[in-house]
This record gives C-alpha cells, structure tokens and sequence, in this order.
C-alpha cells in the first residue's frame, strides 16, 4: 500500500508483506546468518502462526526463503510458536519450539534441518515422536512456552529452560536431556520472580567479566556471569538482571535482589519485546534480536499490509567499568551501509534554542553525538520530576537537551532523544536518558509515549548518544549502549526529502556544546532469494 510507504525501513529487517513477531531460531550455519520469525503468511495481524525464514551473509543484507516451518501437525496446529536453536558439537542443529495444539495446548516440540550440508536450510522435519514436552504437573496448559537454546553442563547432560508461572511468580523451568527426545523436569527451577507473572521468550546465557568477545551458551566457570532474561506477558516488556548461575543445583542468583528479573534493568525502554540472542562462531560475539511491536491500530496495519520490523541485531558484552549492566551496541557490519559524513565540532546551543543541523536528508542517518555542559551559574530551578520529565518540553536547570529527529522544518512533527540532568540528594548528578515521542505525528490512533531509564555516567565520562534513523524506526544508545530506547514513529510531515535533524537545549541553567559525527546510511538489500536461478 503506497499510502504507508514511508514507513518501510531502508536497512532494518521486515518481511515484504503481512504480520511478524518474535525473532525465532537465529543461528550461523556454512557461510548464512539464519533468522526465522514468527509470521503470519495471510495477514497484517497476529494468527495462523508459522516460522518465517531469511538469510544473510553479513547480518545487514538478508534474502527471504520459503517459510521454514508451518501448523500442519495436531500439536503445533493453532501456530508454530517460538523457539530456539541449539548447534550440537559434531554440527547437527536441534531447533525446539513451542506448538499450540489443536486443543491450544501448549507443548515443545523437536525439528531439524532435513539436509543439514544445505547452507539454506530450506527443509524442516519435524520429530515424529513430538511433542517431546507436555506441561508438567502444576503448570497451566497455557503457561508453558518458548524453549532456549541448550547448554551442557558439567554431568554431560545438556539443560534448557522454558518460562512459565505459578500464581503470579515468574518462573523458569529447568530440563535436562542427552538426546533432545527425552527429558527430565528438575524439582528446583532456574528462577522464580513473584509477581512478574508469566514469562516469555526466557533467555539465558554467558557473558565474559573481562572480555571483549561473547561466549557460546556452554561457557562457564569463573570469570564469567549469566545474564537471565524474561519478557514479562503483563507488561510486553524484557527485563533482564545479571548474575551467578551455580551448575551444581541449576540455580541462579542475581547481583543485586533488587534488580532483580523484571523489576530492574530493560534491554531496551522503548517499543521492543520477545528478544533472544545467539552466538556467532565467526566473530566470536553474542548477537541479540528483538522486535520491535507496532503503536498503531489493526486497522492501520491492515490498511498498510505488514505490520512489525526487527532491531538491528546487536552485540552484548557485560559493561565491565560499571558492573551492574550489559552493553549493546549495533553489529559492526552495519557501518558498511555509511555513505557520506558531515562532522559538527562543538556547536553551541543556549538554552531555549534549537539549531538545524544541515545534513540534507534525514531519514537514514548513523549519528553519534557527544555533549559538554556549561553551567550559567543561576539558581537552580525545581527539580520537580525525576526521570525524563513529563517530555522534553519540561523544563529544568539541567535538561533536557539532545536531538530532534525525523522532524520536519517547521517542527510540527518531532521526535526529542535527550539526556535530562537531575541533581540527587548527594548533590551528585543522576543521568536520564529518555525519547519523547509525544509529538512525533499528526495521526491520532497512535500510541505516543515517553519512554527513558536513568543512565550510568562515570566519573570523567562524556554524554554520549548513538542513534539510528531509518524512516520510521529510531534506536538509540546512551553512554556505548549501557542504555537503549527504540521508537517506532508515524511521521506525516517529516518524511523522505522533508525529514530534518535538529539540536535542541531545553535546559534553563546550562549551555550545551555538541560535537557530532553524522552518516547517511544506505539501503540494505533486503529481497526474496532468487531460488529459481539455482542449481
Ligand atoms: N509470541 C509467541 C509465543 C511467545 C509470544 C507466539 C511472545 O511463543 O510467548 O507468537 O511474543
């Protein structure tokens, strides 16, 4: 539909038409990164659920294939649902998954790739003997789902995890099995949470204290900690916590009880659900893929014919010079789509102003951006509300100040992305990092929102922001990727030719200098594969 068209992203990954979801089964296999996803063949909405299918050489560029696996079978009939990729030692792939019964039962089931010396993966067998898992004693048919990735643990027995709830405590179940079409529940689970209800698409898996590469999912022992993710189905949120995982008992215990599995850090505080992570042999790195839901209406998704465009996957790495967060930051590959550069040194921009950053077109950017402050030497106003304010337009000594982006000239659509100062009660500085997106559009069916989290700032560290435009999709990183906020924008006004990128400085008692680095980004290829021109 041409009358959405400036919605469709120019590098993130969408299908061409009808509904997506959760990022399922990514994996590295002879020369392809895989990624499969929940889709919907026949619709713009969420049904008929089957397991989408592309392939890339570089994470960036990705050609469709045929869909990978669809609901023919009685226990995964009402949808293929979610699942996870475990590579074995000796190369074979075991894909588990969620099925939804014909009785909307939910069950795990086994497939693998029919030929696995096909780089493509293009045919998926299902186990005959499936489900190999039926909710156990105490659970709920439909509070069983989204299998993770296996790792081996000390006996030579591989475990997973499979997110469930009792009441409203969260839990993670912990299996064990040698072969995939056995198993056995352990009595304790990996983690309970009360009150965060029941959780999806569980993630679990190693990150190196003092390393710079990731770490396959068996990795262990000292040095390492485990980072343990849920996606909260009350809220539609992923929270994560880092912490110990004791492979004696199969528990793990986070840093902090108070930033605990979902009542602490998000990896992400903008609009992103259902996320999972791989590791990638070839650069030795764990890559996290997340989706990123529509604030639209059914009605505008089905007007428009698709609905949903995934992250740009990012490397995590445990933060090391705060000990209390993960680090995400765009694969690297994404810098090969950078065209053109335009530096800005120090710009100043007072308070109550906005200055055009004269870049051309702003619709596909790569912009990092550092922030000096100056203090006027007022007096300092009421900090009334912490966090991000009511928006960018509340106004305090210290903030908010950042960029306007897909904003159109005379600002009548934009989108703020800005750092808020607070001073706490210690008389230090607590950092926000928020988006505004109150203003984004003229459509009013759209959900808008401000979004943000405080942000660790060492001593001596600049303010610096990283974000990526693309149409109508914005990720942006605060401080190397300690914090992340992705929005999903309706622009009317700001769009191709007619999208701008400003600074702002809404703060009342400081200057602020801003030195920039922007990119015009290219177009990804994103197609079907050409099938038929092989042999
Ligand atoms: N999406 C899948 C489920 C999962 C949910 C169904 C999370 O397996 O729990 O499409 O978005």
């Amino acid at each position: 539909n041409a009358m959405f068209s400036w919605q469709r992203t120019a590098f993130h990954f969408q299908p061409e038409r009808n509904w997506m979801n959760d990022p399922d089964g990514p994996l590295y296999h002879k020369g392809w990164y895989h990624l499969f996803y929940q889709y919907n063949p026949d619709s713009a909405v969420w049904g008929n659920i089957t397991w989408g299918h592309a392939v890339s050489t570089d994470l960036i560029h990705w050609l469709y294939l045929p869909i990978a696996m669809v609901p023919d079978s009685w226990f995964d009939w009402n949808g293929v649902w979610t699942g996870s990729a475990t590579i074995l030692p000796d190369g074979q792939i075991v894909m588990l998954y969620t099925g939804d019964t014909d009785n909307y039962v939910q069950v795990q089931n086994l497939a693998y790739p029919a030929n696995l010396s096909d780089p493509l993966l293009l045919d998926w067998v299902k186990y005959s003997g499936n489900p190999v898992l039926v909710p156990p004693t105490g659970i709920a048919p439909k509070d069983f789902r989204d299998p993770t990735t296996a790792w081996l643990g000390p006996d030579g027995k591989w475990r997973l995890t499979i997110g469930s709830k009792v009441n409203t405590t969260g839990i993670s179940l912990v299996y064990t099995t040698t072969n995939f079409t056995d198993y056995e529940l352990l009595d304790t689970v990996l983690h309970a949470v009360p009150g965060t209800g029941m959780w999806e698409c569980v993630d679990f898996y190693p990150v190196s204290i003092n390393g710079t590469k990731g770490l396959d999912t068996s990795a262990g022992g000292p040095g390492v900690k485990h980072v343990l993710k849920a996606s909260l189905d009350n809220t539609k949120l992923d929270y994560y916590a880092l912490g110990t995982y004791f492979a004696e008992n199969d528990t793990w215990v986070p840093d902090d009880p108070e930033q605990d599995v979902g009542i602490g850090l998000r990896y992400d505080y903008g609009r992103y659900y259902a996320s999972k992570t791989f590791y990638d042999p070839v650069k030795e790195r764990r890559i996290l893929w997340g989706w990123i839901n529509e604030t639209d209406t059914e009605n505008d998704d089905l007007a428009k014919g698709w609905a949903s465009v995934q992250t740009i996957p990012r490397t995590v790495l445990y933060d090391n010079n705060t000990g209390t967060n993960i680090l995400q930051w765009p694969v690297e590959e994404l810098e090969s789509l950078r065209l053109n550069s335009t530096d800005f040194d120090g710009v100043v921009v007072e308070p109550g102003s906005v200055v055009e950053l004269d870049i051309g077109s702003a619709t596909q950017l790569d912009i990092l951006a550092e922030f000096e402050i100056e203090s006027l030497g007022l007096e300092e106003t009421n900090e009334v509300n912490g966090l991000c304010g009511s928006g960018a337009t509340d106004r305090s000594s210290f903030g908010p100040f950042g960029l306007l982006v897909i904003a159109d000239e005379t600002l009548s659509e934009l989108t703020p992305i800005y750092f808020r100062l607070a001073n706490s009660s210690d008389g230090s500085f607590e950092t926000y990092f928020c988006a505004d997106e109150r203003r984004s559009s003229k459509a009013s069916d759209v959900f808008k929102q401000v979004y943000g989290s405080s942000v660790p700032v060492l001593d001596g560290e600049t303010l610096s922001m990283r974000i990526l435009v693309d149409h109508s999709i914005v990720e942006s990183f605060a401080q190397g990727g300690r914090r992340v906020i992705t929005s999903r924008l309706y622009p009317t006004e700001a769009i191709y030719g007619a999208a701008r990128l400003f600074l702002f400085n809404n703060a009342t008692g400081v200057n602020v200098k801003a030195t920039l680095k922007i990119w015009q980004l290219n177009y990804a290829f994103i197609h079907p594969f050409p099938l038929d021109q092989m042999h």
